[in-house]
């Protein structure tokens, strides 16, 4: 059933699937199991001639189970569902491992602009590249992205890579992916962020770590 999702070409992609289809199957094997009892008891149960329906309070620990022992085991499959997701949340946004790519992301009304340093490797210098939509890195690298909102609150969404980020106006948050697979992966924006809201996607391009030189050679030196 992964074909469901687009295709995963994250580090930590595997991870966040991974509880999603944990949710998933839970939900729908408790889903099941419930509506079918209360179908199975609606007939069961129903009105018969002779037949008279008891008012019971609970007052018996046999009635009383009923309720606790669901209640037991939902309470175990929200712990499971926790300690998982705790794991995977700690990887994708805890613990960041160290940058090779840094690139200054801000999301306005309605684009992305992308910001390098330029061959002098710093930000706010006059050789910094400024790209609209187009964000390209080297697969296998570790990129952090530091998003900024110049209007309203967006979300910077790469669904390849199972990363999603709120981008809020007056805060600078880092987040961080590496791509395992060459190819271009669209970028929408996955917060209503006014008209033109529809039409805010950008590109990813995940380049060999070979085309990643030769696009820094073309674009860095080019863009004086
Ligand atoms: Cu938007």
């Amino acid at each position: 059933m992964s074909n469901w999702f687009p295709e995963n070409v994250s580090t930590f992609g595997t991870d966040v699937d991974g509880v999603f289809w944990l949710i998933f199957y839970i939900t729908a094997v408790w889903f099941v199991l419930t509506e079918g009892l209360i179908i199975y008891f609606l007939f069961r149960y129903r009105r018969k001639p002779g037949q008279k329906a008891a008012y019971i309070l609970g007052d018996t620990w046999n009635q009383l189970a009923w309720v606790l022992v669901p209640l037991a085991i939902v309470v175990v499959l929200d712990v499971l569902i926790d300690i998982r997701g705790a794991d995977v949340w700690a990887k994708v946004k805890g613990q960041r491992p160290p940058a090779e790519i840094v690139v200054l992301t801000a999301g306005k009304q309605f684009n992305w602009e992308f910001t390098y340093p330029g061959p002098d490797g710093k930000f706010g210098t006059p050789d910094d590249l400024k790209l609209d939509n187009e964000l390209h890195v080297p697969v296998g690298k570790v990129v952090h992205v530091k998003l900024t909102a110049k209007d309203v609150i967006h979300s910077f969404f790469l669904p390849h890579l199972r990363l999603k980020q709120d981008v809020v106006p007056g805060r600078e948050i880092t987040a961080w992916f590496e791509v395992t697979k060459p190819g271009e992966y669209e970028i929408p924006c996955a917060e209503l962020c006014g008209f033109g809201h529809s039409g805010m996607n950008g590109r990813l391009y995940a380049h060999t770590a070979e085309d990643y030189e030769k696009w820094l050679k073309e674009r860095w030196s080019a863009e004086k």
